[in-house]
Parts: C-alpha cells; structure tokens; sequence
C-alpha cells in the first residue's frame, strides 16, 4: 500500500500513521519528524529547518522534497508506505507525482484526517505540556492552523477529482479513529486486489 494521510496540526496524523503503517506492514514516514530528529542532531538540514518550524511556517519545498526523495530511495519503501504530512504545497504534489512515476507505481490512497480548530488547538497546547514542543505555543500553532488553511486544505480537491481521497473524522478516542480509518484502508486494498486480478 503506498498511503498519504492528511489532516491539519493536531488532527492525529502522527498517532495514527504509526498504527496502520503496523498493520499494512509498510514504514511510516513523517516529514516532521525526521526535520525534528536533524534539529536535535543540528545537521545542516536541521539548521536550515529549524527558524521556519518555530515559525510555524513550512521549510521550503526544495529542502522538504529532497529529503522525501531521498527516503522514499530506501529499500524498506520499495513494496508500500505511509507518508504523514507530505505533500503539503502544490509543488510537493507535483515532485511526489513525479517520484511515483519514475517508479512506476501509484497511490492507493489519500486519507484526510479532520478535526475543528478549537480541538485541534486544546490538543496542541495539551502536548505542549507534555512534550514542550517548541513550536506547539498558542500562537505558532494558530500560525500552523492558518498555514494549513491557505496552502495544503486546497489539495484535498486534486485528490479528491483523482478518486483517491477518504475523509476520516479525527474526533473521538484514538482507537475509534483508527477503527474509521482502517475501514477506508480495508476497502482500497480490496479495490487493489480486485483490479490488479488478471
Ligand atoms: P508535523 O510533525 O507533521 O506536526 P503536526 O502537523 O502538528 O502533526 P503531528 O503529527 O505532530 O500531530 P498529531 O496531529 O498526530 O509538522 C511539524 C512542522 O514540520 C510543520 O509545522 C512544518 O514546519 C514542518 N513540516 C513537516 N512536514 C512538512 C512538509 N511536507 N513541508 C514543509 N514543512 C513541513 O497529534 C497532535 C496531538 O493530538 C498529539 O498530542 C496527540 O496525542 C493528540 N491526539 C491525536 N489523536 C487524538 C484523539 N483522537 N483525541 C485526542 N487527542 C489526540
């Protein structure tokens, strides 16, 4: 399965990318996280994200499909993955396309996790006390939610029109959420197999 799953900061994507990526036996690939582990290890790539994520803005899509490209080359990504948080921008769109041609291979699915903003921003500030996250204050994170809005809320369209895109509601408890998402997942994979049958 080669998977995207969407959503605003705090929708749940880095909590449920972890599970389905267990269960579809594929590596869940977050964008955040990798910037965040170079920022503590100030690697030149961590250096040159750093001042845009306490920001609040995104790191440039030069640097942030480089480092996609250059992961998705990983062997462990040859049969499926889950990308969390990638594509983004238009242009992510657009390189991600091309990665997957060059490939030869095709989405099977784009998962768009939603939440309304006031629980999006109560999740935020509840992980900052727990995680101290540096760019989870109020006001980055109203600054990420605004991000969001203008630049990657729009791509949902493009997938949509491709007959990719599931919308999952992100509230409730993290098992409930799962639950929805996997019951999306269950029915692309049996779309696969049905059209890959000879
Ligand atoms: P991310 O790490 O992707 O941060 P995020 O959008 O906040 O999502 P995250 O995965 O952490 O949170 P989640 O919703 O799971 O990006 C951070 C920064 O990196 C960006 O602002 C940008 O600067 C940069 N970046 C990353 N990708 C980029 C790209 N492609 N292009 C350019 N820049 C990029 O969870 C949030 C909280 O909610 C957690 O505490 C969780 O425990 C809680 N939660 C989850 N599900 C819940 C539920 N059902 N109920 C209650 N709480 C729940």
């Amino acid at each position: 399965m080669r998977l995207l799953l969407m959503g605003p900061p705090g929708a749940g994507k880095g909590t449920q990318a972890a599970v389905i990526a267990e269960r579809f036996a594929v590596p869940a690939i977050s964008t955040g996280d990798i910037f965040r582990a170079n920022v503590a290890q100030q690697t030149a790539l961590g250096v040159a994200a750093q001042t845009y994520m306490d920001a609040g803005e995104y790191v440039p899509d030069e640097i942030t499909n480089a480092m996609v490209a250059d992961r998705l080359a990983g062997g462990d990504c040859a049969d499926g993955f889950l990308l969390d948080g990638y594509p983004r921008t238009p242009q992510q769109v657009a390189e991600l396309d091309e990665m997957l041609a060059l490939a030869d291979v095709a989405l099977d699915a784009v998962m768009l996790l939603e939440a309304d903003p006031d629980e999006l921003v109560s999740r935020l500030l509840a992980r900052a006390q727990e995680q101290g996250r540096a760019d989870d204050t109020e006001s980055v994170i109203r600054r990420r939610l605004e991000v969001y809005a203008a630049e990657t809320g729009p791509l949902a369209a493009g997938y949509a029109e491709r007959g990719l895109l599931a919308r999952v509601d992100g509230l409730g408890p993290v098992d409930e959420v799962t639950e929805r998402i996997l019951t999306v997942l269950t029915s692309a994979a049996a779309q696969r197999t049905a059209t890959s049958a000879p």
